[in-house]
């Protein structure tokens, strides 16, 4: 077996390895921190930004969705909080010298890394049909190429129109607006790959797609149950509301693969107490296998049930199919539990225990429950758990999905959605007098496929990076380079920048930090956090070049370049003025009445909730739903291992940051496998030896990342664990979860071959 990095990557990918941390946070995350924001922004851009972060008159950090709290402190920012921050806030600057110094085949061969490490985009580029480069272009004239390219389509649903979710509710109105104008439902977005299988769990049992805890319930929670998340590197200000949760007497069970440093121990950097000692989270560690979850939560309430612990009352008044649910509960049994689970019959008996002690309980989660195929299945059984003991609709208790980007709830209210509601529909087309289409559109997986069979030509992505946030990368790549035309409005480049249609478009905007002006005077965009909290978010930096446009400006002038007089829809004013955008809002979607003076308000405001706000369950049957699908589990053939792709600490999905997992023990590099050392052993892979991960698939066809530095680690026994996106290539595009469609990220079976390159 090879012992050296394989050759060729332009990035030194030459991995240390030293073992993993037990606490998160403390100081070393605040030097880390300032050197990154230093290096990024020079000191005096670094005061003024992080200074801004999260307080009432600043921007939303662009970070994760997490809220924020009541009592802010000065610096309500976390370490990762404060790299995005850095990572937008930056000095350097790509122009159009750049481009022309680095033909897009060098572009290709970079790494996400060294794209991403290049700085702002400083103006709108253009690669044309044949050139080995962009060049720089007029706004005017990009809009031009937008709208011949859609015109000529043969039909609506060949255009495609993605979005991160960073967007701001303004620009995301404005967008969805457009392209049902311009007569398509074709919205993928990021949440197809992301919480897409809370939202159809959620929307199925309780009636509505989101949370239902503040801040405020985390705090007064007897028991916060976090299973598949890994707070300390993606939602670091989560760790204060855990810490102040023991605090009040709360018991935190933590369950997951791998034992992640920020669960076990927090050295609050707020406090000089918690710099020092740190508090010690987790008070049950249950290292399931992967993929076990379901089996896990289908045990516990069919023990919940035996105990006569169900919430008789509630299940009686507010609940349907409580029997159906019991008699499937009936089935589950201890064996086979513990062999989906990997776990002890003491671990489950503790955390029943710990259940039955509690009467408020919330469970957390994130992209360790919803990227496997039987996402929806094991979210819902959650929800079972949570409707036996009555834990919804009561202080203190509920469901806590955790969302990823900033504002992706947000883009979700505001109508970022392939299969809208008909009545989202309805009041979209009385306030602007069109008629929407009411067939679906493509999401996700099925986008790319569209492109890939040649039945969407135009891909227009709004933020976000296509290329390298979706599966099977190789796939998606050819995909995309069938594409008449991609546009990508974006702040940084990516791997999206590079494997382009037949012409590309480069729209460079602002972000959250920068300062928006518009002819009406200054302007301010709104988001919703987590937990249903919306309010303004305020840059305050001099833009990166006076040609950047904001979001909404770009919409509004794509869509006069491509409707034309056609529309009736005022998209000048709009562009002047985003109060006459939310203004607009607060008549189509429900939550926003008076909406302009609310958003203004410090602190923004709640918007309603029913299963939270009055037991009240929009479902189907006008009750909270129990289901009963049957208990699924990976099963993985002999001598094979299945895959975890996630985040290291460097890194907000595709942009790096940097080459460091600390809490991880992980420097310099990001080709690593996280493996069990006797499931190591097994295959005679030493720590330190180099491997190639190939994944298996009923489709026979083979898909390698090659060349990965195998780390003797702690993980789950079957189970092993590398980062994403250099991991996409081995996700099957159509290895997805049942009914959410959500890429299975979370489980590939996998088989090491020795290193190819090296
Ligand atoms: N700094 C930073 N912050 C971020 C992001 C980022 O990349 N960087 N990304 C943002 C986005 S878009 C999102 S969606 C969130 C993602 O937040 P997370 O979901 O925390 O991100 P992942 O790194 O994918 O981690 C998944 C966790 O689930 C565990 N896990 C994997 N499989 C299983 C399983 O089968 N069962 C259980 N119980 N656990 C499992 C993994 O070990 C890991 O701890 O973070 C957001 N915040
Ligand atoms: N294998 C695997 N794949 C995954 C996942 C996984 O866990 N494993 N996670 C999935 C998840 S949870 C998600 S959310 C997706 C993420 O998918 P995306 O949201 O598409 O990807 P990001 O990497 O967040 O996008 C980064 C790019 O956004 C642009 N950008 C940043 N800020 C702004 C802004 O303010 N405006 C605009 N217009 N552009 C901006 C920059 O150009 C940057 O390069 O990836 C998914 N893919
Ligand atoms: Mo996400």
């Amino acid at each position: 077996m090879a012992t050296k990095p394989p050759a060729g990557d332009p990035v030194q990918d030459a991995p240390q390895v030293a073992p993993p941390k037990h606490a998160a946070a403390g100081l070393p995350a605040i030097g880390h921190t300032l050197k990154i924001a230093q290096e990024q922004m020079g000191l005096v851009r670094t005061t003024r930004t992080l200074l801004k972060v999260n307080q009432k008159d600043g921007f939303d950090c662009p970070g994760c969705a997490w809220p924020e709290g009541e009592k802010r402190h000065t610096a309500e920012f976390c370490e990762n909080g404060a790299k995005a921050v850095a990572e937008e806030a930056t000095l350097r600057r790509v122009t159009p010298d750049f481009f022309a110094a680095h033909p897009l085949a060098d572009l290709e061969r970079r790494s996400g890394y060294w794209l991403g490490q290049q700085g702002r985009i400083t103006q709108p580029m253009y690669l044309p049909e044949g050139a080995d480069r962009y060049e720089a272009v007029t706004w005017e004239r990009a809009f031009a190429i937008i709208a011949e390219e859609l015109r000529a389509l043969s039909s609506p649903d060949e255009a495609l129109f993605y979005t991160s979710g960073r967007t701001s509710n303004e620009a995301a109105f404005l967008y969805q607006l457009f392209a049902r104008e311009f007569g398509t439902n074709n919205l993928p977005d990021c949440s197809n790959m992301c919480h897409e299988s809370s939202g159809s769990a959620l929307v199925e049992t309780i009636g509505i797609g989101k949370g239902s805890v503040s801040l405020e319930d985390l705090h007064r929670a007897d028991l916060i149950i976090v299973a598949g998340q890994n707070p300390g590197t993606n939602h670091p200000r989560m760790l204060s509301a855990l810490e102040q949760a023991k605090a009040s007497g709360a018991k935190i069970i933590s369950v997951n693969p791998l034992p992640e440093a920020g669960l076990e121990r927090f050295k609050n950097p707020q406090t000089p107490l918690g710099m020092i000692k740190g508090a010690a989270l987790t008070d049950l560690f249950l290292q399931i296998r992967i993929g076990g979850d379901q089996a896990l939560f289908r045990l516990l309430n069919k023990l919940v049930i035996e105990a006569g612990a169900v919430d008789e009352e509630f299940v009686a008044e507010h609940t349907h199919g409580y029997e159906a649910l019991a008699a499937a509960a009936g089935d589950a049994d201890w064996p086979e539990t513990l062999t989906a689970t990997g776990l002890t019959r003491a671990e489950i008996e503790q955390a029943l225990a710990m259940v039955l002690a509690s009467e408020r309980t919330i469970v957390c989660w994130a992209m360790g429950l919803t990227q496997h195929k039987h996402a929806v299945a094991t979210i819902r059984e959650v929800v079972n758990l949570l409707l036996l003991r009555g834990n919804i609709g009561r202080p203190g208790a509920g469901v806590c999905p955790v969302r990823g980007h900033s504002n992706v709830q947000g883009d979700r209210t505001m109508g970022i959605f392939e299969r809208p509601a008909p009545a989202f529909l309805d009041a979209l087309d009385k306030e602007f007098g069109i008629t929407s289409p009411r067939h679906h559109g493509y999401d996700v997986v099925r986008a790319i496929e569209a492109l890939r069979d040649g039945e969407a030509k135009v891909f227009f992505g709004m933020g976000g990076n296509f290329v390298g946030a979706t599966p099977d990368t190789d796939v998606t790549e050819a995909a995309m380079r069938r594409a008449a035309l991609t546009v990508h409005v974006s702040t940084k480049l990516n791997r999206s920048h590079a494997v382009t249609g037949r012409r590309a478009l480069i729209l460079p905007t602002l972000g959250r930090t920068d300062k928006d002006v518009q002819a009406a005077g200054k302007q301010f965009v709104t988001v919703e956090d987590s937990m249903g909290m919306v309010h303004a978010s305020r840059g305050n930096l001099t833009p990166a070049s006076p040609h950047l446009l904001s979001e909404p400006a770009i919409v509004a002038r794509m869509a006069r370049a491509v409707l034309g007089e056609a529309s009736t829809t005022p998209w000048e004013e709009f562009e002047k003025d985003y109060g006459t955008i939310r203004d607009r809002i607060s008549r189509v979607v429900p939550g926003f009445e008076d909406y302009n003076a609310r958003a203004a308000r410090p602190g923004g405001f709640t918007l309603p909730h029913a299963p939270r706000d009055e037991r009240r369950f929009p479902t189907t049957t006008g009750k909270a739903n129990f289901t009963a699908a049957p208990v699924e589990y990976p099963r993985v053939p002999e001598g094979r291992l299945l895959l975890q792709t996630l985040r290291s600490h460097d890194q907000y999905n595709t942009t790096i940051y940097g080459l460091d997992d600390r809490y991880r023990g992980i420097k310099g590099g990001r080709r690593v496998v996280l493996v069990h050392p006797e499931d190591a052993a097994a295959h005679g892979l030493a720590d330190g030896a180099y491997t190639d991960l190939v994944s298996e698939w009923k489709d026979g066809v083979e898909r390698r990342a090659p060349g990965f530095r195998v780390v003797h680690y702690p993980t789950a026994r079957g189970c092993a664990a590398a980062y994403y996106p250099e991991t996409n290539v081995l996700v099957p595009l159509d290895s997805t979860a049942d009914t959410s469609n959500t890429p299975a990220s979370k489980s590939v079976v996998i088989r090491f071959e020795p290193a190819t390159a090296g």
